[in-house]
């Protein structure tokens, strides 16, 4: 890095005023683009007008992040680029999708949000009357409870990215009204235990919400970081279960029936059931366990040097706030816990960091959350043991990261294979 004295400095600007480049306001119009958005980078650009104001915000040219996806014309899922995120906030457009008959178009002038079965008066919600409700947001993330199928294996593929193992996995500021609020407007029956959510689109997702979870924290949200909601997230509006698992969590909601049972809906009888090792199979396995991965360094980087480098990643549990994540530089034979990124949110993805010195040998990385209701995310062979060898949801294993003596990273802990 070359020094910069203050003369340097001093000259750099006296030449922008010496050559006369801007003389007059005209003269400054004359050299403004027509139009925001992406610009030819400058070799000096305190030499030229910059772009001027605009009305949509761009992404800088060389700053394109992707949702990761398989084959565009029968995806039925986008992942978020969790490795090229910074902080815990996913910005709207990256946040992941998952839908079971596509994105469907509603017109928000005609939406309707019916709420009936056990209830004193049966009514119906259009848009407006929702957001005339107070309002309230919360930071929460959404996870498919399918994330993380391809680490649940013994001989995972290594070039896997975390977005391409974890990145259904989003987290937002979503706004809404208090589905306690809508409860109480349409009076709740004391003896309803359930709620059926419904959604609008061709799939019609159905699935049933236990009462206690609905008058805690759900929330219809119409909201996402500051605007309306995505269409691929729920235009114009979704159930958010702050850390229940995705697929419970309705989106174009248009129907809620208040019931003193389950519906046992396809959802939650053949499909988003865990097989358990002795052959039974738990339902309603609604809340996200505790769960962290490294996102920095991953595959497919390659550490350019050995030195300081610092390990990045996310954790998050449905359960509460993250407590503690530990990180293990040598396969786990010693942890140490990371630095937590304040401030610290219930049932939110949260940031970690590890500066590690990186002396040039092969490494192991992994890293180990813990939740406020002491449940540590555990290793794969105590999942394994549990679950048994069936396919199932709710991956929350230990992700280990191996560092190659050459600095390239794959996922797993062995080589070669
Ligand atoms: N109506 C409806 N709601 C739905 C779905 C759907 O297909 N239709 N998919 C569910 C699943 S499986 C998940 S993981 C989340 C994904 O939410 P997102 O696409 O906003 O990330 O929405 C859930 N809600
Ligand atoms: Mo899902």
């Amino acid at each position: 890095m070359g020094k910069i004295s203050r003369r340097t400095m001093l000259g750099a600007t006296g030449g922008l005023i010496a050559g006369g480049l801007l003389k007059t306001q005209a003269d400054a119009l004359t050299v403004a683009p027509e139009t925001a958005g992406p610009q030819v980078a400058q070799a000096d650009p305190t030499k030229i007008l910059g772009a001027p104001t605009s009305q949509l915000g761009e992404r800088a040219p060389g700053e394109q992040p992707r949702r990761v996806m398989g084959n565009p014309a029968v995806a039925a899922s986008s992942r978020t680029p969790l490795e090229q995120l910074r902080g815990i906030i996913t910005p709207a457009d990256l946040h992941f999708e998952r839908h079971h008959a596509g994105v469907p178009a509603i017109d928000p002038d005609r939406y309707e949000l019916l709420i009936h079965g056990m209830v004193d008066r049966p009514m119906t919600f259009s848009l407006a009357d929702l957001k005339r409700f107070p309002a309230e947001s919360r930071i929460g993330f959404v996870e498919c409870s399918g994330n993380g199928g391809a680490a649940y294996s013994r001989n995972a593929a290594q070039d896997r990215s975390p977005s391409q193992i974890d990145g259904l996995l989003s987290t937002s500021e979503w706004t809404g009204v208090a589905l306690s609020t809508l409860l109480r407007e349409v009076g709740l029956s004391s003896d309803a235990t359930w709620l059926l959510a419904e959604g609008g689109d061709a799939a019609v997702m159905s699935r049933s919400i236990p009462v206690e979870k609905a008058l805690d924290d759900a929330m219809i949200a119409y909201g996402q970081n500051g605007e309306a909601i995505r269409p691929a997230q729920g235009y114009p509006a979704r159930l958010h279960l702050p850390g229940w698992e995705g697929n419970a969590q309705v989106k174009w909601i248009r129907r809620l029936e208040a019931s003193d049972r389950p519906s046992m809906t396809r959802e939650e009888t053949s499909k988003y059931t865990d097989p358990l090792a002795d052959g039974t199979a738990r339902q309603f396995s609604l809340v996200m366990d505790a769960k962290s991965t490294i996102t920095f360094p991953t595959f497919p980087y390659q550490l350019p040097d050995t030195g300081w480098w610092e390990i990045r990643g996310l954790a998050w549990s449905g359960r509460g706030r993250i407590t503690r994540v530990d990180i293990t530089t040598d396969g786990g034979n010693t942890w140490v816990p990371a630095q937590l990124q304040d401030t610290v949110l219930s049932k939110c993805a949260t940031r970690f960091r590890h500066i590690w010195n990186w002396d040039g040998d092969p490494a192991l990385l992994m890293s180990r959350a813990t939740d406020e209701t002491g449940y540590v995310q555990p290793d794969l062979e105590t999942l394994m043991a549990a679950r048994g060898p069936g396919t199932s949801y709710h991956y929350n294993s230990i992700r280990p990261w191996r560092v190659e003596s050459d600095g390239r990273v794959f996922f797993g802990p062995r080589d070669g294979a």
